[in-house]
C-alpha cells in the first residue's frame, strides 16, 4: 500500500473525527469541491463485534480520460472498537466504484488513523491499498493499480490542502497558533 497523509494538525482528535466522519460543513464543502454528488449516509451503528459501522453512497466525477465521467460509489466505514473517544480513532473504509472498467475485480481500502498528540493537536495518517476480489491478468492488474494510485494521490493531496486551510481558520484569533 501507500501512505498518503502523515502529519500533525493543530486541532484536536475529536475535531478531526468530526470533520472527516460526520455530516460536517467541512465534508460537505469538500465533496462539492470534488464534484461528489447525491451523497447519502447511514448513521454510525454498533455491530455485533462492538465496532461502529456506517455506509455512504454517492456519485463521483472522474477526470481520468480512460474512464467515463461519472461513477456511483459505495463506501463502507468501520470505526474499530479499539478507538478511544478523544484520543485515538481507527477507521477502515472500503470504497467500491461501481461503474468503472474492471469494477468487479477491485476495491480500495483506506485506513484513517487519528491520534491525539495534545489537547489541541492530532496526527492524521491515511494509508491506502488497492485490493483484488479476483485476480485479473498481470497487465490488467498493473493498469488498474496505476490508475487508482493517480486518482487517490490527487484526492488526498486536495484533502490535505483543505485540512490545512481549516487549520488556519480554526486557529485564527485563538492566540495560541
Ligand atoms: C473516497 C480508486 C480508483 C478510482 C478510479 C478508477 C480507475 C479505473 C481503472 C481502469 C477513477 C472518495 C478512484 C480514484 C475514484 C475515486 C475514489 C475515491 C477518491 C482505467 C482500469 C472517492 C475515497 C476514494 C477511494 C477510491 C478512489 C478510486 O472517499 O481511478
Amino acid at each position: 500500500g501507500r501512505l498518503y497523509i502523515n502529519r500533525v494538525f493543530r486541532f484536536s482528535a475529536d475535531k478531526m473525527f468530526e470533520l472527516l466522519f460526520t455530516d460536517s460543513y467541512f465534508s460537505r464543502r469538500f465533496m462539492n469541491a470534488r464534484k461528489i454528488t447525491g451523497a447519502t449516509s447511514t448513521s454510525w451503528q454498533r455491530d455485533a463485534s462492538g465496532s461502529m459501522k456506517r455506509s455512504l453512497n454517492y456519485t463521483i466525477t472522474i477526470t481520468n480520460p480512460l474512464v467515463g465521467k461519472f461513477s456511483t460509489a459505495t463506501e463502507n466505514q468501520t470505526l474499530y472498537k479499539e478507538s478511544r473517544e478523544g484520543n485515538y480513532y481507527l477507521v477502515d473504509s472500503e470504497v467500491y466504484t461501481h461503474d468503472v472498467p474492471y469494477h468487479d475485480y477491485f476495491y480500495t481500502l483506506n485506513r484513517y488513523c487519528i491520534i491525539s498528540s495534545s489537547k489541541r493537536k492530532c496526527r492524521l495518517r491515511i494509508h491506502t491499498d488497492v485490493k483484488y476480489k479476483k485476480q485479473p491478468w498481470g497487465f490488467v492488474k498493473s493498469f488498474i493499480t496505476k490508475n487508482s494510485w493517480s486518482g487517490l494521490e490527487d484526492y488526498f493531496r486536495h484533502l490535505e490542502a483543505e485540512l490545512l486551510e481549516e487549520e488556519v481558520e480554526l486557529t485564527q484569533g485563538s492566540g495560541d497558533a
